[in-house]
């Protein structure tokens, strides 16, 4: 299971084994995966990732899943490649439907420069590594999206984890993305980016806590996602906007993209655990997280299709 690039969830993967194994998904299901490329990295990286398509040529609605936008959350990243791993293989008649019956987009890593880092130098990175000044690195990436930038719950200071940048888009990650994204908006029901930690599922927008578009739609189904995550080990999810679960963020990707693409369904999810280990969770819970994770993404896109 996982193929031959040792993909077995009981470890972190690099960057380079993730993306040789997505290489390897397209030549082992030339008719359902695709690599597909969402953008580009300060360093020269490719954002890599894959499309699915099980009725290749009729097309479907279109579910968006990414992570490791911040490098140090490696749990989201490992979610994301066991989900994948399991709409590939799984014989489960949810997690069957809800993958043949959707076209996939699904980014393990957005941030792979930082992702890298993480490994080599910094295991708290979170993110990007486009210098800035003499001695910054980075922007955040999940503050410089071009929706509200920069006007609340960011910074200005480039040394700063949560900085802006100096305009909107101003990092090529988020540039590169913005545009495939919107390349392929038209057809997306659901965009699911999955963070760490908190056990949260939190929903548009950052920049207030008003309750915006179809927010208790969604909230309702959210809510749902989470009884169904919770039914199978007990971890508890709380399930609200941005900025009255968490804290005021404007500039995200989800925000972005429920604001120009319309989507009916855009969430973050903020994965395992409470705090106890944050960033630092052991490789022994890629599995459990993955597979309740899963239940809740089935039930969250069973809804999603009744909408
Ligand atoms: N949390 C998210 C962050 O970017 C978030 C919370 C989600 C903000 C969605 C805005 C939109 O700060 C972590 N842990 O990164
Ligand atoms: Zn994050």
């Amino acid at each position: 299971k996982g193929g031959k690039v040792g993909f077995s969830w009981t470890s972190y993967a690099r960057i380079d084994q993730i993306y040789d194994w997505l290489i390897m998904l397209s030549s082992q299901y030339p008719r359902i995966v695709t690599v597909i490329e969402g953008g580009r990295t300060s360093e020269g990286r490719r954002i890599l990732g894959v499309k699915l398509s099980f009725q290749p040529g009729n097309e479907r609605r279109g579910v968006w899943l990414d992570s490791l936008i911040h490098a140090r959350e490696w749990i989201a990243g490992a979610t994301t490649t066991f989900i994948l791993n399991e709409l590939l293989t799984s014989t489960d008649p949810g997690v069957r439907e809800v993958a043949d019956n959707h076209d996939w987009y699904i980014f393990p890593v957005i941030n792979p420069d930082g992702y890298e880092y993480t490994h080599t130098t910094n295991r708290l990175w979170r993110k990007t590594r486009k210098q800035y000044g003499v001695v910054c690195y980075g922007a955040d990436p999940n503050r410089n999206w071009g929706f509200r930038w920069n006007t609340g719950g960011s910074s200005s200071q480039p040394c700063s984890d949560t900085y802006a940048g100096p305009n909107s888009f101003s990092e090529i990650e988020t540039d590169t993305l913005s545009r495939y994204l919107r390349s392929i908006g038209q057809n997306i029901v659901a965009y699911i980016s999955f963070h760490s930690y908190s056990q949260m599922i939190l929903l548009p927008y950052g920049h207030t806590a008003r309750h915006l578009d179809n927010y208790n739609q969604v909230r309702g189904i959210g809510l749902r996602g989470a009884q169904s995550l919770a039914k199978r080990y007990g971890t508890q999810y709380v399930v609200g906007n941005v900025a009255e679960t968490i804290y005021v963020a404007t500039g995200s990707s989800m925000d972005w993209v429920k604001d120009t693409l319309k989507v009916p369904v855009a969430l973050t999810y903020e994965l395992r655990d409470k705090g106890n280990n944050g960033f630092l969770l052991p490789a022994d819970q890629i599995i459990p997280s993955g597979l309740e994770t899963l239940d809740s993404l089935v039930t969250i896109l069973l809804q999603t299709d009744r909408l």
